[in-house]
């Protein structure tokens, strides 16, 4: 059975070492600094405490299976800590949200594949760093570009975890959740509402969401990111409806004074258009605002 290390002790890798514990699934959950010795996380009525463990403390070399779950903005960080630890074939996997840190990898590490995790999992961070669990959600996890089959090391672990599948072919997961993160989450951050806040009464779109999907979508689509056959309108007020008392991770961030993944999101969205020809007013203002 393989076992994981989940790398950034936050809210989405604490929720991932906690369904992993909960399955009887061998992981360890690991933070790059010394303070936190574990995390309470608190799931409805239950409340468990998870170990956390330091990177320094591992084996050189032993790390095998390497989840990172830091943002996009901290994943190169966290890779190069990372390295001295892992074993020359580990598989190493990222739940960050966002594009444009693919190049960064390669230069890091030019023979591996960064697995990637799209998940509409939720959870938050209280002002006592403790986890609180809102969503199960589902999770996807597979190769960023070339198809491939699910290989042992997710079918023996990973797959047993509720709501987990293997996606052959990323690309198409990546675009959409890249698209809807590009409608939702800056705006959930300036606007300082909860992502059900996006919608008026009556559950239909609210003005900013509305125009941002108009001003975002041809490009989205253009750039091969949006390829649904649904509008982004429909499916953004459809993620704000099943997940309307979230708080977005990019709001979650901007009210902790953590950097958010802006340059990931909308940054990455405006530098592609850019190369198109396209100008995104609205998407410049946010970026704007949030950078
Ligand atoms: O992925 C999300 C995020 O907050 O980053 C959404 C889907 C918007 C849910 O909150």
């Amino acid at each position: 059975m393989s076992h994981w290390h989940i790398f950034g002790a936050g809210a989405m890798g604490s929720l991932i070492a906690y369904r992993m514990q909960h399955a009887r699934l061998p992981c360890t959950l690991l933070h790059h600094h010394e303070g936190e010795s574990s995390r309470l996380l608190i799931d409805g009525q239950s409340s468990t405490q998870l170990p956390i463990h330091t990177l320094d403390a591992q084996a050189p070399g032993s790390i095998k299976r390497l989840l990172i779950t830091t943002k996009a903005g901290q994943l190169l960080d966290a890779l190069k800590l990372a390295m001295p630890y892992l074993s020359p074939n580990a598989v190493i996997a990222c739940t960050a949200n966002g594009l444009g840190f693919d190049e960064g990898f390669k230069a890091l590490l030019p023979q591996q594949n960064l697995y990637r995790a799209v998940s509409t999992a939720a959870a938050y961070r209280d002002h006592r760093a403790a986890v609180h669990v809102v969503a199960t959600g589902s999770t996807r996890m597979g190769p960023g570009k070339s198809a491939e089959d699910p290989p042992n090391w997710f079918r023996d672990s990973l797959a047993m975890l509720e709501g987990w599948c293997w996606e052959p072919c990323m690309e198409l997961a990546i675009g959409e959740k890249f698209s809807i993160n590009c409608v939702i989450n800056p705006l959930t951050a300036k606007l300082k509402c909860l992502n059900g806040q996006l919608l008026l009464l009556g559950n239909t779109a609210g003005p900013e969401l509305r125009s941002l999907c108009e001003e975002s979508e041809p490009a989205l689509k253009r750039l091969g990111l949006w390829r649904k056959h649904g509008d982004l309108l429909d499916a953004a007020v459809s993620v704000c409806r099943s997940t309307a008392k979230n708080q977005s991770s990019m709001l979650q961030d901007t009210l902790a004074g953590r950097p958010t993944e802006i340059n990931y999101l909308n940054a990455e969205l405006l530098r592609r258009a850019h190369s198109l020809g396209l100008e995104l007013p609205l998407n410049q203002a946010l970026v704007s605002s949030l950078s």
